[in-house]
């Protein structure tokens, strides 16, 4: 019977920080059994939002659970349409084009979810967010298509949590559709998996 003397001093702490890392891989675990489903399901987003707010991070965490620092920033007009899988995930970057933004509206049109992405940590720039989600969704052809907004970096100081993005984005004035908002950070996978579960849940509903 092993005794408590025959501890050697200081496992406790390592146990402790086995028990951490064992939770650690249990949730990695899930996130990849998640991704895994993501994938296999039938859908078709639109993963929208100002230029650096994370949308480029998202689908590489999404595709492959790894967070790149350095992204390269995409400068202009964009749209890519990345297909994996069953699903189809139509990335656009909302910039300083107006001229585009006409194009948005088929970009989003008969897409089972629009996912709209905000860097929570940039005050400055919630505003024009919130301008730029409302001049979107108010589109009559979008109608009623559901809307998960994302607020994205809240690993940074000073990021919006969930009340506060709603408050800011003005998300209760929105209600001719379902609307979710969570507070994310995929540097730290952070709530990645609520995000994966949301869209696996909007995945069979198809709009059009
Ligand atoms: N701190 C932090 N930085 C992030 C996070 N997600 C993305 N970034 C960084 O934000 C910058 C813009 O990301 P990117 O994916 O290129 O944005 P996009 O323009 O919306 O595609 C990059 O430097 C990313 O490394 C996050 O959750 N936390
Ligand atoms: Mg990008």
């Amino acid at each position: 019977m092993p005794s408590s003397e025959a501890v050697p001093r200081g496992l406790g702490a390592c146990r402790s920080s086995g028990a951490l890392a064992g939770m650690l891989a249990l949730v990695a675990r899930l996130l990849e059994w998640l991704r895994s489903l993501f994938w296999k399901e039938e859908m078709e987003l639109t993963l929208v939002g100002l230029q650096y707010s994370g949308k480029t991070t998202l689908l590489t965490v999404l595709a492959s659970g790894q967070f790149t620092e350095d992204m390269i920033p995409t400068v202009g007009f964009n749209m890519r349409k990345i297909t994996k899988g069953n699903v189809t995930i139509k990335v656009w970057d909302i910039g300083g084009q107006p001229r585009f933004r006409s194009m948005w509206e088929r970009y989003c049109r008969g897409v089972n979810a629009v996912v709209y992405m905000v860097d929570a940590a940039d005050i400055e720039k919630v505003e024009a967010s919130k301008n730029e989600l409302h001049n979107l969704i108010d589109k009559p052809q979008l109608h009623g298509i559901p809307v998960l907004v994302l607020g994205n970096k809240r690993d940074l100081p000073g990021a919006l949590d969930e009340k506060q993005l709603i408050e800011k984005l003005n998300l209760s004035a929105i209600q001719d559709r379902e609307i979710c908002c969570y507070s994310i950070s995929c540097k730290e996978k952070d709530n990645i998996d609520i995000t994966l579960q949301w869209l696996i849940q909007h995945s069979k509903s198809r709009h059009c």
